[in-house]
């Protein structure tokens, strides 16, 4: 049942307009001068390196009801879509690292185009559902998920630079995993759409792996399908991934974490992840930053299939001394 796709493809995509803090473009050199290329090498997959996409910006670039950067974030992510929609087709299992969680757009979207049944989990301290009339904040990146749903369709208005955007993803296939910031307006499609998530009192409450029985129930039991998984480095409680733009205390212990990305590895289907919102100017020291940036490693390299106790490494035999 272990279907692993031999080729491993890794995509750079440095944006940060969907938020206001800089740094976070520089996301994808941190990860990969973590070490990210030799740790994916390391679990016998060829590995793609396709280098970082270079987005365009255009001069003007006026706010649209709560959405600051309409275009820059809407070209971006159909870039992206294009991307992602190409490697995926190739062949390769996909590493979008970002930038911002805006990206999960276009990632997603090019995602769909091959793999029109995907389904999406969402591991997050936050469910990224506001919509440009519920944001708080004007950012994007706590606005993608809106745009996937079909149930949403019609309900959010036509943005300029999102012509390109289908909702491709019903509602009852999407899983949130760490929830403890939600927003009113996020809370109420939440409950209107009936969408399965666990927060992190409900993790507190079952533990890690009823929640990963009940995710894949709810997502593979009436059939194997592929998985979208979108990891926001923020996620994890902050005292392990400082370098983040909106941390919130009571995160993923390191274990948790690693647990989720070791079962989504297990079911065979991970098709495409993201790991975003790792910002290294955010960290308060030089090893704090570090620290964020090996824990985005640690996370690839566990939904590659990295285990704890060594069964991903390949021996001829036990050394001997004949
Ligand atoms: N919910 C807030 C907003 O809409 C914060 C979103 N920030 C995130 N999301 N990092 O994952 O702006
Ligand atoms: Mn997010
Ligand atoms: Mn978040
Ligand atoms: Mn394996």
């Amino acid at each position: 049942q272990q279907s692993r796709a031999q080729s491993v493809a890794v995509l750079g995509a440095p944006f940060s307009r969907g938020q206001k803090k800089r740094g976070v473009e520089h996301g994808p050199k941190v990860i990969r001068d973590a070490g990210l290329i030799e740790r994916l090498s390391s679990l016998d997959y060829s590995v793609h390196d396709f280098g970082d996409l270079s987005f365009h910006y255009p001069e003007k670039d006026e706010p649209y009801m709560d959405v600051n950067f309409p275009l820059s974030v809407g070209g971006a992510n159909k870039m992206l879509a294009g991307a992602v929609s190409g490697a995926v087709g190739a062949g390769h299992t996909v590493v979008m690292l970002g930038g911002d969680h805006s990206l999960a757009l276009g990632s997603a979207a090019g995602h769909a185009r091959q793999c029109p049944d995907l389904c999406l989990i969402w591991v997050d301290a936050h469910p990224d559902l506001n919509t440009p009339m519920s944001s708080p904040s004007g950012n994007f990146h706590g606005q993608p998920v809106t745009f996937m749903l079909k149930e949403l369709q019609g309900k959010v208005p036509e943005i300029r630079g999102f012509s390109w955007v289908k909702p491709f993803l019903s509602s009852r296939d999407l899983v949130y995993i760490g929830l403890r910031d939600v927003d009113p307006g996020e809370y109420q499609i939440m409950k209107a759409l009936g969408i399965q998530y666990f927060s992190m009192r409900d993790i507190d409450r079952l533990g890690i792996q009823r929640v990963m029985e009940v995710t894949f129930d709810h997502l593979l039991a009436r059939k194997q399908r592929p998985i979208h998984l979108s990891f926001d480095i923020d996620s994890f409680d902050p005292s392990l991934a400082p370098a983040t733009g909106t941390p919130v205390n009571g995160g993923l212990t390191y274990r948790e974490g690693i647990y989720i990305t070791e079962e989504i590895h297990n079911t065979g289907l991970l098709s495409v992840m993201d790991l975003v919102e790792v910002n290294p100017v955010l960290g308060n020291s030089r090893e704090a930053t570090e620290a964020t940036a090996s824990l985005a490693v640690d996370v690839i390299a566990s939904c590659l299939g990295q285990t704890r106790e060594g069964a991903h490494m390949s021996i001829d035999a036990i050394p001997s001394d004949k």
